[in-house]
């Protein structure tokens, strides 16, 4: 029966993985999540990563994912969700880590065995035992390189969306083809963590989405293929070990006996194409209106909107494809400071409490007295500052060493958001509304500024888990376009969504604050670039 249907998103993202079940109708039915380093602590990661002494090199155990997936279902189980009423399942992962497969990776798959877990059974089926993942920055010499093939950062973005970026996925594979040669000869296939998550549950490696695809440097976004030249100048073989690229509608398989057996899946449970974590959320945002410019507030912070006219930049920004409307594209940016750098500051200046830090932020002025602060803990990729840092600034321009520590709450929060203004406009992104989402976005007093900040409204998306929420829409989205046999519309279907409420409304002196100090902080931005 059609309304007991359930529709199944899974976020494999950077600190844990996280489901979101919804009723046919939309609405939220179950939740769950695991963390990495608490729920998985054999691994030993730090915010599910490992950062080597280098500085630039961040991977995480591809092992990890695998054992999360187990430990997710093994709760929902547990908690008696009737999983044998999931009709679809798709899902969202952190955006260009890749997952490393070795010789005989893809039959083990197919021969999953419902007695013990995936993790005894996959164990030793990566030719990479730590995945390259987002954060990671060591690949300057491999985009040179790649810019300098493909004929110019522009040309490169006006083929692939970007100019070479290091932590997408190709400038990682030929970093690894050159570095460690027999790793890349012994992979039989290369997976994104989104295809790799859908594969497992599929029990067979199953094709990389065109929207996660365009964070790789290698797929051509008009044509929705690999760029054959992009690939040559990449590595050699490249074309088979990644397979094809398909829709992110489309569906890619039944989930595997494994699933059936273990857990009580329906046999006739769909996986749709997963997809990268950013077009997952803009599917849970619904974000389809010109105008609507969602800012999403997690590990990093990101900011991105649906456009149908892209103009590529070879200087900052991605244009991927749309993973919700053909023909389509989405536009972001990244700034990999974003949450993890707030809490730093909330831990060294505000005790590690929130509502301290946000006392501090209400305490001072907007505008900060005139003074202004960049907090670069990690390598940025927006601007791309590739040495970590914090350059504190008087109102004279002056740099100095110390803020107060109000002081220091509100400049790490208005330099975040005036930098995502800078680089919205740098893109071509004049927003008449901005969406919040992901953890902060429960956060008013930092809503409050980014209202500010832009001159706009800020309006929240209802559960701030947009990524395994938009995962779910997707799931639903992908078996209605498959049983009708053809593309249907997204926005059709969400009409029972009600995603969004106001937030914050700027102040009209507090954006004239902001007006003042903008081209100050442009000039003082690009001194650091
Ligand atoms: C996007 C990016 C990050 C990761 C985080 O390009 O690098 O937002 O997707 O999960």
């Amino acid at each position: 029966m059609s309304v007991d249907r359930l529709f199944l998103g899974l976020d494999s993202s950077t600190q844990g993985l996280k489901a979101t079940v919804i009723t046919e109708d939309l609405t939220v039915f179950y939740e769950a999540a695991v963390s990495y380093d608490q729920d998985l602590p054999q691994f030993e990661t730090n915010g599910g990563v490992y950062r080597d002494s280098d500085g630039q090199t961040v991977t995480s155990p591809p092992l990890m994912w695998v054992g999360a997936l187990d430990l997710l279902l093994e709760k929902m189980n547990d908690e008696n969700v009737p999983v044998s009423r999931i009709a679809a399942i798709s899902g969202s992962g952190q955006q260009h880590g890749s997952v490393w497969l070795g010789q005989g990776a893809e039959s083990r798959l197919r021969r999953l065995d419902a007695q013990t877990t995936l993790a005894l059974q996959l164990e030793g089926m990566f030719s990479l035992e730590r995945s390259p993942i987002w954060m990671d920055s060591s690949t300057a010499e491999q985009c040179q390189n790649l810019e300098h093939v493909m004929g110019g950062a522009q040309a490169l973005a006006d083929l692939t969306g970007s100019r070479a970026y290091v932590r997408f996925t190709g400038n990682q594979i030929a970093k690894i083809h050159q570095l460690q040669a027999g790793v890349y000869s012994n992979t039989e296939r290369i997976c994104l963590v989104s295809s790799f998550m859908a594969s497992l549950l599929v029990g067979d490696v199953v094709p990389i989405d065109a929207s996660d695809g365009s964070g790789m440097n290698l797929m051509d976004i008009w044509l929705l293929q690999w760029s054959a030249d992009a690939l040559r100048a990449t590595a050699p073989g490249l074309e088979h070990k990644l397979g094809p690229v398909v829709p992110s509608h489309s569906v890619v398989g039944d989930v595997h006996t494994y699933y059936v057996e273990r857990y009580g899946f329906s046999p006739d449970c769909r996986v749709i194409a997963f997809s990268g974590d950013n077009p997952n959320s803009l599917a849970g945002l619904g974000l389809q209106a010109l105008g609507d410019l969602a800012i999403s507030m997690g590990t990093s912070d990101t900011m991105f909107a649906s456009l149908e006219k892209p103009k590529p930049s070879g200087t900052e920004g991605n244009i991927f494809v749309n993973p919700i409307t053909p023909g389509a594209f989405m536009a972001m940016i990244v700034r990999q400071n974003g949450s993890l750098a707030r809490e730093q500051v909330r831990d060294n200046v505000s005790g590690g409490d929130w509502d301290t830090f946000n006392e501090q932020l209400e305490s001072t002025p907007p505008g900060n007295g005139g003074k202004i602060g960049m907090f670069f803990l990690e390598p940025e990729i927006t601007p791309p500052i590739a040495r970590t840092g914090i350059y504190k600034f008087d109102a004279e321009d002056r740099q100095v060493d110390h803020f107060t520590k109000a002081e220091d709450v509100r400049a790490i929060v208005e330099g975040q958001f005036l930098s995502m203004r800078l680089h919205a406009e740098g893109i071509g992104i004049t927003p008449s509304r901005l969406i919040a989402t992901g953890g902060a976005s429960i956060n008013t007093s930092i809503l409050k500024v980014i209202s500010d900040i832009f001159g706009k409204n800020v309006y929240v998306a209802e559960r701030a888990d947009s990524a395994s929420l938009g995962a779910a829409y997707r799931a639903r989205h992908g078996l209605a376009c498959k049983e009708a046999d053809q593309f249907i519309s997204f926005a059709t279907l969400m009409d029972a969504a009600t995603p969004y409420s106001e937030a914050a409304v700027p102040d009209r002196s507090a954006h004239a604050a902001y007006e003042k100090i903008f081209d100050r902080f442009r000039r003082l931005e690009r001194l650091l670039c």
